[in-house]
């Protein structure tokens, strides 16, 4: 099953924690890492009193279900010793489990698609990156929904090494 990702940082060294976590999608089981978007800048969503946050987005392969996955992605959150704390607050690594094929998931504990996909900047344009021509359940064409999407001050950042 082809599976989206997206990926957010705004603490401790947001940048470094984004691209380990790339790294550490290649260490899932049953998985195959697929590609990834550039590394984005976004002002925070939410309360404004927290760092701007770093986005990108992973697509993978995967023979995990999804709830599978979603623990998978836990993990590798918890190994970055994710705190949850205030609501909507700023968070070392927040992985989203963004779209599992075409299915549809509807449960407490994990909604897919991800219920903010069309609308936020720093998700649909790294997706859109890397995955123009998708087609998104319940969304639509990734094309058309980012054309209704304003940036609010997303920036594409150069990163080297
Ligand atoms: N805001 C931005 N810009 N990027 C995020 O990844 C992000 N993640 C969140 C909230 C707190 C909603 N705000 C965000 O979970």
């Amino acid at each position: 099953m082809h599976v989206y990702i997206g990926l957010g940082s705004n603490l401790d060294e947001p940048v470094k924690q984004i691209r380990t976590a790339i790294a550490e999608l290649k260490t899932i089981e049953k998985t195959t890492f697929v590609n990834s978007s550039s590394l984005y800048k976004s002002p925070p969503m939410g309360p404004q009193d927290q760092p701007d946050y770093i986005n990108a987005v992973a697509q993978c392969d995967t023979e995990l279900s999804p709830l599978e996955f979603l623990a998978a992605l836990q993990a590798l959150e918890q190994q970055h010793g994710r705190i949850r704390n205030r609501h909507w607050g700023e968070r070392t690594l927040d992985l989203d489990l963004l779209l599992y094929g075409q299915d549809i998931v509807d449960l407490p504990q994990l909604q897919v698609p991800h219920p903010g996909i069309a609308e936020r900047a720093f998700v649909l344009y790294p997706l859109a990156e890397i995955a123009a021509d998708l087609r998104l359940p319940k969304f639509g064409e990734v094309n058309e929904l980012l054309a209704n999407c304003p940036l609010d001050g997303l920036q594409r950042i150069e990163v080297n090494s």
